[in-house]
């Protein structure tokens, strides 16, 4: 069978209607202009750019009703639906450049409802700094990037919710949320009611990041799709200052280059979101350099002199 990681497609959705900063907009192209394409290619990976899609503009109006933008923010997601099971379609491996994380919804609406019809497992790795699982009653900011995966989960605006086909499009048994440091009160009180796992920054410290990857990745078959949704905001400020919602105490370069390495390890990965990049917060571009390395180890360039041990680990 033809190794799916070797036919990548790049969507970019170039919006920040789901943000509280604007310039998320401008991710795709910074992710282009560092080298995406160029890099995988020397990877022995055939790229599709499939451009950009084009969406509503942002009103930039506060929020009603809980939600900002909520009209523009469907638009959005259901452009980057439509697109991205398109390209798992034709069996290809589509990376989404966004654009804010409220992206998330579509993406995995469309791996979602892909694995359904495939009859495949779902894994959904969520690396991100919070666990974006407001409502419009628990929100502190109406932003919608702040709520995708409760939107997954069943709990949010109807379009949003059904964009996948059935609800809930995701369940806890299928997603690890990791890196995460910045919940808000009603947010993890609702958290914990999902039963999901969470590996926050102190699980993270406290086990490292070896083990925290081996109980996230734990479980996977050659019959799971593994997508990767990858908030910037996952890293930690010193080596991403490029995103609106830094937070600090996030993993340095090399945990997170562990982290995306024994993902690699697993071959599995099947789909993969890049969000949250704000080049009009970054200094001459570092923040996609860093997350272009990052995305190296995820396919594969593996940092290891030693001969790989057959568990994925590296050890001998
Ligand atoms: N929890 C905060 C809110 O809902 O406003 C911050 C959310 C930031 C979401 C970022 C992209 O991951
Ligand atoms: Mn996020
Ligand atoms: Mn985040
Ligand atoms: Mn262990």
């Amino acid at each position: 069978m033809q190794d799916i990681r070797k036919q990548v497609s790049l969507v970019g959705v170039p919006t920040d209607v789901g943000a509280g900063h604007r310039g998320s907009s401008m991710g795709p192209e910074a992710i282009r202009v560092a080298g995406i394409t160029q890099t995988l290619e020397q990877l022995g990976i055939a790229v599709r750019d499939c451009g950009n899609l084009n969406g509503p503009p942002n009103p930039w109006l506060p929020p009603q009703a809980g939600y900002r933008h909520l009209e523009q923010v469907i638009a959005w997601n259901q452009l980057a639906h439509d697109a991205l099971y398109a390209e798992l379609c034709q069996g290809r491996f589509p990376i989404m450049l966004g654009g804010d994380h409220c992206l998330g919804v579509g993406s995995i609406a469309a791996v979602s409802r892909y694995c359904r019809e495939q009859g495949r497992k779902l894994r959904v790795l969520w690396l991100d700094a919070h666990t974006d699982f407001n409502t419009a009653d628990l929100t502190p900011s109406g932003n919608i990037h702040g709520m995708p995966v409760a939107c997954l989960f069943g709990h949010g605006p109807r379009e949003l919710v059904q964009m996948a086909g059935q609800v809930p499009a995701l369940q806890a048994d299928m997603l690890r949320q990791i890196g995460i440091r910045s919940v808000d009160e009603g947010e993890k009180a609702f958290i914990h009611q999902q039963g999901i796992e969470v590996f926050d920054m102190r699980f993270i410290d406290e086990h490292g990041m070896r083990h925290t990857m081996e109980q996230a990745l734990h479980g996977l078959d050659e019959n799971t799709h593994l997508h990767v949704s990858f908030d910037v905001d996952f890293l930690d400020p010193d080596i991403a200052p490029g995103v609106g919602t830094t937070v600090r105490g996030g993993p340095n370069y090399r945990e997170a280059q562990l982290c995306m390495e024994m993902i690699a390890d697993t071959e599995c990965m099947a789909s993969l979101d890049i969000v949250e990049l704000n080049p009009a917060l970054d200094v001459r571009n570092q923040t996609a350099e860093v997350a272009l390395d990052l995305v190296r180890s995820l396919f594969g360039q593996s940092t290891l002199v030693r001969p790989k041990h057959k568990n994925g680990s590296g050890r001998q």
